[in-house]
């Protein structure tokens, strides 16, 4: 049997541990169980996995397939055919994943280069403007920088976050949606129905959201001039299916449009916010990477030549991810057969038996620190190790803080360039301290996971205007 608490009949370990308090969970594992660990919680189980291992097995064994869990599962009451909320085998997951595969490939995000140089440049003359007394709540900063950049990037609309204190229309919306969807997903089904006004709120926050959304595919098809944008309304409106040579329905485009928003923006928030504390507390990394931007990008316009070079850069965020992966878990249920009551099991490192249906969650943060794959030092922020060479020699599967397989982020390159390009354009310009010099780091988690309570001072760097 998986190790695991006892439980209580009916509610099983819900006193044990909050399910969406990942850092709780991690350390559970830490302390009595090992890398596999058992919970049971509103009558499903949670088998939790972190070691390389482990999840290597699962990552290569083609029976375990996404399932969408917590947040996510009920994220698809908002975008029920969107790419990441699609159950496993959804048609609709099929034919838009084909389709947009190449939009979001390495190419296709180097055209994006422009847009999202745009957004960063005005975090950096807001920053510029306010003179480095002003107290920088990096996550919010972070946040309107990432959201800004997917909106522009995937149906050409300004936020123009940097330069309104309320936020716009549809970030309400999208805020009221991921909140709900939070909340539904940490407390039991059967009280949501009587809960009136929060449900009116998120229903209409729904159709809200449907509708900007409607408006911008109903005037791309209005403007016949051929001059429009090439972001990613172009490429779901325009290229079809390889396969089946059809193009995707307006609801799908729908469906994910207000995808690219959601899982677009906190992650990335998330992730840039973890690197700028990582930096700002292991300050031979700072020098490094500051003169790795110099010694590349100069004092000149930062081009997209440039993103390639920056190695240093790309292994800071990789170690960030690998220390906080703001996606902290994601999960898989072995499918085996068409019978969903069927016995039949799996069996993990010929050991554990894992039953048809029961959830696996991969656990980053504890894998991310398993010292077979990193060695001793796991807790500690070395870039190093993230360089290309040493990257590429790791253990297999024992870095995914972008899922896996099939289901694996389909953002991961956008995230990235948008990461090192931001990451670049800032340390050219600026230096940067915390605000508070004993800042102890406190994760929260929501959707993703951030830092709380972070804030931050930027000091134009001498020469740069
Ligand atoms: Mn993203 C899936 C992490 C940025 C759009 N993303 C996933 C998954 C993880 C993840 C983990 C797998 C979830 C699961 O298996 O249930 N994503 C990230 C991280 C970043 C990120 C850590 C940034 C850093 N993601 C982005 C960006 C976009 C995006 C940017 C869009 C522009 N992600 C997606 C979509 C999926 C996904 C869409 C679902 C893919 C699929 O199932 O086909």
């Amino acid at each position: 049997p998986i190790p695991g608490p006892p439980g209580w009949p009916i509610i099983g370990n819900l006193r044990d541990v909050d399910i969406n308090d990942t850092s709780g969970i991690c350390k559970l594992i830490k302390t009595p169980a090992g890398p596999i660990y058992k919970l049971r919680l509103g009558g499903d189980d949670r088998i939790f996995i972190s070691s390389q291992e482990l999840v290597n097995e699962v990552c290569s064994r083609k029976e375990f397939v996404k399932i969408p869990i917590g947040a996510i599962k009920q994220l698809q009451h908002v975008t029920p055919k969107g790419l990441f909320t699609a159950p496993h085998g959804l048609k609709e997951w099929e034919e838009a994943h084909r389709t947009l595969t190449p939009a979001f490939g390495p190419l296709a995000v180097q055209d994006m280069f422009p847009e999202m140089l745009d957004v960063a440049s005005q975090a950096a003359l807001r920053w510029a403007r306010a003179g480095e007394n002003n107290l920088i709540n990096v996550g919010d900063d972070f946040t309107r920088l990432t959201l800004d950049t997917i909106a522009l990037c995937a149906m050409d609309t300004r936020f123009n976050s940097f330069y309104k204190d309320d936020l716009d229309p549809f970030v309400e919306a999208m805020l009221t949606i991921l909140k709900e969807a939070q909340v539904r997903s940490s407390r039991p089904g059967f009280v949501t129905p009587f809960l009136r006004e929060a449900n009116q709120k998120f229903e209409d926050a729904i159709a809200y959201a449907r509708q900007v959304a409607a408006d911008v595919i109903a005037k791309r098809r209005a403007d016949a001039s051929g001059t429009q944008k090439k972001d990613l309304v172009d490429a779901m409106l325009n290229r079809s299916d390889p396969v089946t040579g059809k193009k995707l329905s307006d609801n799908v485009i729908i469906d994910n449009m207000i995808t690219f928003l959601i899982a677009g923006h906190e992650t990335t928030s998330g992730l840039l916010s973890f690197l700028f504390y990582l930096l700002m507390t292991h300050p031979e990394a700072y020098s490094k990477l500051q003169q790795e931007v110099d010694t590349i990008v100069g004092k000149g316009p930062i081009k997209v030549e440039h993103l390639g070079k920056l190695s240093y850069v790309k292994a800071a965020l990789r170690e960030s991810l690998r220390l906080h992966p703001p996606a902290a878990v994601w999960g898989v249920s072995p499918l085996l057969n068409d019978d969903k009551e069927s016995e039949e099991h799996i069996v993990l490192a010929n050991k554990w038996a894992i039953r048809q249906g029961q959830t696996v969650l991969v656990l980053s943060p504890a894998l991310h620190r398993d010292p077979t794959a990193y060695g001793d030092d796991v807790e500690e922020f070395k870039p190093e190790r993230m360089l290309d060479d040493s990257f590429q020699a790791l253990p297999k599967n024992c870095w995914k803080p972008f899922g896996n397989g099939a289901r694996i982020c389909i953002g991961s390159d956008f995230a990235m360039q948008e990461a090192i390009l931001a990451t670049a354009l800032l340390f050219q310009k600026f230096d940067f301290r915390l605000a508070d010099p004993d800042y102890k780091l406190s994760v929260r988690q929501t959707l993703t996971l951030k830092p709380q309570g972070l804030f931050m001072h930027a000091k134009l760097r001498d020469g740069i205007d």
